[in-house]
């Protein structure tokens, strides 16, 4: 492929030439020697479940050893990939539900409530007393979350019980009595305690358990709602009482936020717990003084991937990119260092930070990398922590060779910030204007865009043309993860971006003074766009599938993002997906998610490689819906 059909971003082509020059290897060249990809993994044809294998199915062979075919290999395959996208989801989760509970307790100092407000509001989903002092409230709500990683009853989660809408949870009652009426096997939809669900992932995927798809995929629908209405929510929720509820501000985007007189750090990887304590020390008027003594004017802190879209909904720091940009960041030459913890961190980044003066620094005892310089993160020491790394980046500053200083200059102005309370507060209190714009058909409906960038597709080509198509069609774009990211980085978030949508939803966004594209955070913060479904589905007493909405992520590469396709359609949102996932090889998987489940669960998925086509299709799909409204 041609340099001009990798990216549609100009920093990119930029630093894709330097890289050619240069010979930086990137991930578009390791994608060249992989091509072309073995078949039976593309088509989810291969299983490697046990050692009387591997098998590979093909018209010749289409049993593997055990005698497993093509439709329970597929699905295997494909809810394995669900497990451990919704385990990265919920990990985090846990992580945060840990921390908020030891700050409830009193044992962590590094840590406070930050918004009572928020706390108070989650308290009273769970009927818990609002009036007692707020570190009891505090406890009470950490116990509800943790216990939702832990119970062994059969009782559905507590999060996806307090806010997943009422008419949705009938829906997922009445599936599993259809399906246990129909097949005679129960089959489960509501989950019950989110590692119990990953784990029964994995124990039905073991030779011979589970072999049928049906059966399988109905257990990853369970674990992506563990995800979406458990593991991800409860990130989202408690890290907004620890940190803050996002609310509207401007940010600066792309890789011309690199700042050549000062010290840039880049946070990278997806944990708040780590990203807030790094800014917070670096913008410490200690660290400020030392980034002086060696000559800097400054630290400037700037993120790639969720944790930077986590920083800057809250604080509004500056993102260097999408998860394409990390090797391309490093190439930049200005950066002293690249601190990470978990999720979507090329393992090429150690050997190419060697390049260069930067010091690439991994900090979770869940994540190691070759050639990282370690600085274990521990949140009780973490202001601690913060400043060695923040020390380490200071010191590196000396070492930069300025010979190799490439900064692009492209940085665009973004809006962002939009958590659902700042839009009910946009609103003026209350979805109704929200609503009625939609009735009105000033807004038709609503698409969520989410997920990542993938080499196989032209780099933030696929997201910006269908935000372009749909909000020429007077569809309002929200949205999250590396999606959102690229919309910033296109200009797609600022109020000018108004002048680009049709012009009931321009009239809209007029008056309540917004972009047409909404920045709702990180991936865990898909949990923002169920609840702000369950709050329009409750205000009007419909199941979500009823509301016209439609959800997308068209430059998917991550097993997260299999999780969170599958919440959605499991919430009763039409999902599209591109590039196609691994599941070709099975006409009966196929069938069942892109036909079997719409009478189930009202969501489906469907697949489409051009945007146009795309925007066209959500459309069709939204006018559908809004006639039955
Ligand atoms: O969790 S969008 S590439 S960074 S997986 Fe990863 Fe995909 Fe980006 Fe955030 Ni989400
Ligand atoms: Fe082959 Fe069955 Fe073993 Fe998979 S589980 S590797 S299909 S024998």
């Amino acid at each position: 492929r041609e340099l001009k059909d990798l990216s549609i971003d100009p920093a990119v082509l930029d630093i894709l030439s330097l890289a050619k020059q240069k010979n930086y290897e990137t991930v578009w060249d390791r994608l060249e020697r992989q091509s072309p990809h073995c078949k039976f993994g593309s088509s989810g044809l291969c299983c490697r479940n046990c050692v009387m294998g591997p098998c590979r199915i093909t018209e010749k062979t289409p049993k593997g050893v055990c005698g497993a075919d093509a439709a329970t290999i597929v699905a295997r395959n494909l809810i394995r990939a669900l497990a451990a996208g919704a385990a990265a989801h919920s990990d985090h989760g846990r992580a945060v539900a840990v921390l908020f509970n030891e700050v409830a307790q009193g044992k962590n100092k590094d840590y406070q409530i930050a918004d009572e407000a928020k706390l108070k509001s989650i308290a009273e989903k769970f009927h818990i007393h609002t009036s007692q002092d707020i570190t009891s409230i505090a406890k009470e709500v950490a116990r509800v979350a943790l216990e939702d990683f832990g119970k062994q009853d059969e009782k559905a989660l507590n999060f996806l019980e307090a806010y997943a809408p009422q008419k949705r949870k009938e829906t997922w009652q009445k599936v599993e009595e259809a399906l246990f009426s129909q097949t005679g096997k129960k089959m489960g939809i509501l989950p019950r305690n989110i590692d119990r669900e990953i784990t029964e992932c994995m124990h039905r995927t073991h030779m011979g358990v589970d072999n049928q798809a049906l059966s399988l995929l109905v257990q990853g629908v369970r674990t992506a709602l563990a995800d979406g209405w458990g593991g991800s929510l409860i990130a989202t929720e408690l890290q907004d009482v620890l940190f803050g509820t996002p609310d509207k501000k401007v940010i600066k985007a792309n890789l011309g936020v690199l700042k050549e007189d000062q010290v840039n750090i880049i946070v990278h990887g997806h944990e708040p717990i780590l990203s807030e304590q790094v800014v917070a020390a670096a913008m410490s008027p200690e660290m400020q003084e030392k980034a002086k003594e060696v000559g800097a004017q400054g630290i400037n802190v700037a993120g790639i991937c969720c944790t930077a879209n986590e920083v800057l909904m809250r604080l509004g720091v500056p993102v260097a990119g999408n998860m394409i940009h990390q090797e391309l960041a490093i190439m930049t030459g200005v950066v002293e260092a690249m601190v990470v913890d978990v999720q979507c961190i090329f393992p090429s980044l150690g050997p190419l930070a060697k390049c260069f003066h930067t010091k690439f620094i991994s900090t979770s005892d869940r994540a190691a990398f070759p050639e990282a310089v370690h600085i274990q993160f521990d949140e009780h020491h973490a202001r601690e922590v913060a400043q060695k790394i923040v020390e380490t980046a200071i010191e590196a500053f000396k070492e930069r060779d300025p010979q190799k200083v490439h900064i692009p200059q492209e940085v665009e102005e973004a809006v962002v910030g939009f958590s659902v309370e700042e839009i009910i507060k946009i609103l003026g209190g209350s979805p109704k204007p929200l609503v009625d714009a939609i009735l009105a058909g000033k807004i038709k409906g609503v698409v969520g865009i989410v997920g990542c960038n993938n080499p196989k597709i032209k780099h933030d080509a696929f997201h910006i043309s269908l935000t372009k198509e749909l909000i020429k069609k007077d569809i309002l774009v929200i949205g999250t993860g590396c999606w959102a990211i690229a919309a910033a980085k296109a200009g797609f978030m600022k109020l000018d971006a108004q002048a680009l949508a049709g012009e009931g939803l321009k009239e809209v966004c007029k008056a309540l003074d917004i972009p047409p594209v909404l920045h709702m955070g990180s991936c865990v913060d898909c949990s923002r766009m169920l609840v702000l479904a369950a709050a329009l589905a409750d205000y009007l007493k419909v199941d979500i599938s009823d509301l016209p909405l439609v959800g997308s992520a068209p430059e998917w590469t991550t097993e997260k993002a299999v999780s969170i396709g599958t919440y959605f359609v499991a919430s009763g949102v039409p999902v599209h997906l591109w590039p196609m996932p691994p599941i070709g090889g099975s006409e009966e998987v196929v069938g069942i998610l892109t036909e079997g489940v719409k009478d189930l669960l009202g969501g489906y998925f469907f697949i489409e490689e051009d945007p146009v086509k795309t925007a066209s299709r959500m459309e069709r799909i939204i006018m559908e819906k809004r006639k039955a409204f």
